[in-house]
């Protein structure tokens, strides 16, 4: 395949509620599209960044700066470019794992879109629909959060996780246990935690979690074993696996027993894929995490999240939870599922007036 050249087309989608996390609260959804185009066919792919470097060190005018001025020209090096090439071509660029998973991804749909075959197909997909979770943001009391988890299980989403950082933890998770007695819940503290609240984190355990995610700093694999061994909720990690020798490691260390797989944090759906396998040959279940991706970034985590190893709901939620009107056809949520795309490559692609009324900037970088 002969690349043309790449369009980042950046883009303002307000959320239908802020989402807060220990890092902060995100009430317009800001990141990049791009399209990738070959001749006659093009591939789109969503940047996982925000408006803020907030939860990793990237973030989206970030992004958009390190596409143009290397990660796309890079590619003019390679001059017949497939999806498993874009990696190598990109290697020697350090981190800027979101900006270069969005790259991959146009790629990889303009590349399966030319040979008719979908992404879910081509990763080795089982499932035909996928179990679906929701993150739930911090709220401002008890009684709101209650209604919020209210509404989503009333949606039918199949387990609930609820964001927890120190002062908003076992109260609210208390609450939402006694309330809504024995669904399937978990906690997400978005690395929140120091080792010297390991003991208070014990408390959590009364309360029947499924798993614990990323209580500590990303870079605190040992921590999160020391952790484990004293907690009988599973820990399961995000911000700590950045690629597939990450989650060797941490496996190994007996710092989590569940992977939360976010493409974008690991440099793309190949990457997420490798981790996926390694995951499954050690017995460690995956769920697929999100960035609160349009239907564009989400029809490709539903695919992923219908290989065999994911054996957990992800935060693959319905395009209403996040967006009045999403960019592509909706997601709509199915007995607490969202069915797998069907067409070729990602199996969706923007609405053009849709995606015209939330771009704010458009770059086109040639190739040739
Ligand atoms: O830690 O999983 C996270 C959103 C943005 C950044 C980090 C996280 C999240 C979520 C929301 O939890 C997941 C989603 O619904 O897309
Ligand atoms: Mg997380």
């Amino acid at each position: 395949m002969k690349l043309d050249g790449v369009e980042i087309v950046h883009i303002r989608m307000p959320l239908v509620g802020a989402f807060r996390t220990s890092f902060g609260t995100e009430a317009v959804r800001e990141t990049l599209l791009l399209r990738a185009v070959a001749g006659d066919v093009e591939g789109w792919g969503e940047c996982g960044a925000s408006e803020s470097p907030l939860y990793s060190g990237e973030y989206t005018h970030g992004a958009a700066e390190v596409l143009a001025r290397h990660l796309i020209p890079a590619l003019s090096a390679v001059p017949e470019i497939d999806a498993h090439g874009v990696a190598p071509a990109l290697s020697a660029f350090k981190e800027n794992r979101l900006a270069k998973a969005a790259l991959e991804t146009a790629i990889l749909d303009a590349d399966l879109t030319s040979r008719g075959a979908p992404l879910s197909y081509a990763l080795g997909a089982v499932r035909d629909r996928v179990a679906c979770g929701v993150s739930v943001g911090i709220a401002d009391s008890i009684p709101e959060l209650l209604d919020d988890v209210e509404g989503y299980l009333a949606d039918g989403y199949l387990r609930i996780k609820l964001k927890i950082e120190p002062g908003w933890d076992v109260e609210p998770v208390r609450a939402v246990r006694e309330r809504f007695g024995d669904i399937m819940l978990q906690v997400d503290a978005n690395a929140s935690y120091e080792r010297s609240d390991i003991d208070h984190l014990l408390a959590l355990d009364d309360f029947g979690l499924s798993l614990v995610e990323q209580p500590l700093p990303a870079d605190d694999l040992l921590g999160h074993a020391m952790l484990a061994r004293r907690l009988s909720a599973p820990i399961c990690l995000d911000e700590s696996i950045l690629s597939a020798r990450a989650a060797a490691t941490a496996i190994e260390l007996g710092a989590c027993r569940i992977v939360n797989i976010k493409p974008g944090r690991v440099g793309g759906y190949l990457e997420a894929r490798r981790i996926h396998d390694l995951c499954a040959a050690h017995g460690v279940p995956v769920w697929c995490g999100g960035m609160l991706e349009t239907g564009v970034g989400r029809a490709a985590n539903v695919a992923l999240a219908a290989l065999p190893g994911f054996t957990m709901p992800g935060d693959t939620s319905a395009s209403a939870r996040y967006f009045a009107e999403d960019l592509t056809e909706p997601f709509v949520l199915d007995d607490g599922h969202l069915a797998v795309p069907t067409g070729p490559g990602i199996g969706v692609a923007p609405d053009p007036d849709r995606l015209a009324a939330v771009t704010v900037a458009r770059q086109w970088i040639p190739l040739r």
